[in-house]
């Protein structure tokens, strides 16, 4: 049996244009319809199924959370755009036997692709990115992947007829073609390949290859589509990449000179996307439902109207290391969420709150906590409306919590009578995920200072929802400790910072320290403890030397 490279070369070809059909109208979809593309997707549905170990490890191996976030776009997609190719391959290898059987197989096979997809990604396929509501979002989803299956099975049927790979109409038997072309007879029926089976379809009555030509003429044709569906392909690529969050996932907030209040483009930002949500205001609602008498879903407009708060809260992310700058401040301008979770009627046995976003991320706190008056339903940051990068038109505030309960661009409140978890707490974050008191020092001294001279030192303190009374200073490497100047106090819910005019008196290798005390008189932990599973703790320590 002769190797059918022909039909190979042919399958090749049909898949990778279908493939890249495929890929454009997930690119257009995710463009101009928000819906994730199962590349997309896969990471949102695998991140959770992680260990923090696991999903650390992955980002040793990609360099970070960007790195990450690349290699599964890449990856995914070339992943699909290779199962296309051995779906069109398979089907090729049929087809040029029997129209019919292939084209049963290249129908069952694409339904698989799609069903598989569907399968694999139910749980979140509610994601969308323009803002429909999970409900509406599914059925988007499902009806854009079922235009990208379909038409990417159709490709592959109509690339291999212009390619000339489909067998004669099936009641032509194929010995008869083959005799008509002038060959012999195979002699043990049609699972032969005499002198090139691939041929048998390439040839007319006559005998005359003008079939062959046809089909060079059909490969030429595939060919340009398949070149304009890779620079389709290749645009709408771009186009994304410069949506994506890679040049802002992970801005910090560092010194010197940190603001009470942080501007909005310098708030630190930390989120699971690669390409983050726009949402259309007009399409966006916020839907109050699960254990509730009285479900209710909310406009914008109609949110809006609600009797609104402003308050100051500081937001910090659970990977914040001690020292580090994944810690901002804002005025936030909104609705507590209690405002509409009591319209709605909490069942008695109430436990938690589930929290739903567009990118299909959620999260889960007490109900206790869903209640508290602070926690706000927030569409104004500093005055302005809020970023987009940071949850335009809402995002969920919750003081006291980790950065991760404040969900952005949220769209779904569920109230529940169970333990539910979160995106990330499903790795094994938590279970607490309460801000301890941290202080930080965001204007360290020089490695080398002089005796005499006068060393301004700067930093925050946060207290979580607690605040913060005091705030002390050591340059001595923890032995002796002095009260630090308050410079800006803050709120209950927002950090501190202070100043500390140093004097260095003594010559010699040394290390400067700051502790906090909250609102409550609780001390800050000074054991250091890392960021997993539940936050860092330890003082800040810079070292220095006295000369
Ligand atoms: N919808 C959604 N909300 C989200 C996230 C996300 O990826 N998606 N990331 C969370 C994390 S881990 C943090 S620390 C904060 C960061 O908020 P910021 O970017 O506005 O500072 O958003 C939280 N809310
Ligand atoms: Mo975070």
């Amino acid at each position: 049996m002769r190797f059918p490279y022909a039909t190979l070369g042919r399958g090749l070809l049909a898949g990778l244009v279908a493939g890249l059909l495929l890929t454009t109208v997930q690119g257009i979809a995710r463009l101009w319809l928000g819906v994730a593309p199962p590349a997309e997707l896969l990471g949102d549905r695998i991140a959770p199924l992680l260990t923090i170990d696991q999903f650390f490890g992955l980002f040793g191996v990609f360099g970070g959370y960007n790195g990450l976030k690349q290699a599964g776009i890449l990856r995914g997609t070339g992943g699909q755009l290779a199962v296309g190719v051995v779906i069109a391959v398979a089907v090729a290898l049929v087809i040029r036997r029997s129209a019919r059987r292939g084209y049963r197989l290249l129908a069952i096979l694409t339904v698989a692709f799609y069903a598989a997809a569907v399968a694999v990604l139910w749980p979140i396929l509610g994601t969308n990115h323009t803002g429909f509501a999970p409900g509406t979002g599914r059925v988007v989803s499902l009806a854009a992947m079922a235009v990208g299956f379909g038409l990417f099975g159709v490709a592959v049927g109509v690339g291999l007829r212009v390619l000339g790979g489909v067998a004669g109409p099936a009641a032509v038997p194929e010995r008869e073609m083959v005799t008509a072309g002038g060959g012999t007879p195979p002699a043990s029926g049609g699972s032969a390949e005499p002198g090139g089976g691939d041929e048998r379809g390439a040839r007319d009555g006559s005998g005359a290859p003008a079939v062959g030509r046809r089909a060079l003429l059909g490969g030429v044709g595939v060919g340009v589509v398949g070149v304009g569906l890779a620079a389709s392909t290749g645009a709408l690529g771009t186009a994304l990449y410069d949506r994506s969050t890679f040049p802002y996932d992970g801005l910090r907030v560092t010194g010197p000179g940190i603001t009470p209040i942080t501007p909005n483009d310098a708030f630190y930002t930390v989120t699971k996307n690669v390409v983050d949500p726009r949402v259309d205001a007009g399409r966006w609602s916020f839907g109050v439902g699960g254990a509730v008498r009285t479900p209710a879903t909310y406009d914008l407009a109609a949110l809006t109207r609600m009797p609104e708060t402003t308050q100051e809260t500081t937001l910090m992310c659970i990977s914040n290391g001690v020292g580090d700058g994944l810690m901002s401040n804002a005025l936030w301008t909104g609705v507590p969420l209690a405002d509409l979770l009591t319209a709605a009627g909490p069942v008695d046995d109430a436990v938690e709150v589930v929290l739903t976003a567009v990118d299909g991320y959620t999260d889960t706190f007490s109900i206790e906590k869903a209640l508290d008056p602070t926690t706000m339903l927030a569409y104004r940051m500093n005055g302005d409306e809020l970023p987009q990068r940071h949850g335009f038109p809402v995002r969920l505030v919750v003081p006291g919590l980790y950065g991760e309960k404040n969900l952005k661009w949220i769209t779904r409140v569920d109230v529940v009578t169970y333990d539910a978890e979160g995106f990330y707490e499903t790795q094994g974050w938590g279970p607490d995920f309460v801000i301890p008191t941290r202080s930080t020092i965001t204007e360290p001294p020089p490695a080398q200072v002089s005796r005499g001279s006068v060393v301004g030192l700067r930093g925050t303190a946060f207290g979580g929802d607690r605040g913060v009374s005091r705030v002390e200073v050591s340059t001595d490497d923890g032995r002796t400790w002095t009260d630090a100047t308050i410079t800006y106090p803050g709120t209950r819910l927002s950090w501190a910072l202070w100043g500390f005019d140093w004097r260095p008196a003594t010559a010699g290798a040394s290390a400067v320290l700051v502790r906090a005390t909250d609102g409550a008189g609780g001390s800050q932990i000074v054991t250091d403890r890392g960021i997993v599973p539940t936050g860092a703790t330890g003082l800040h320590r810079v070292p220095v030397t006295v000369l």
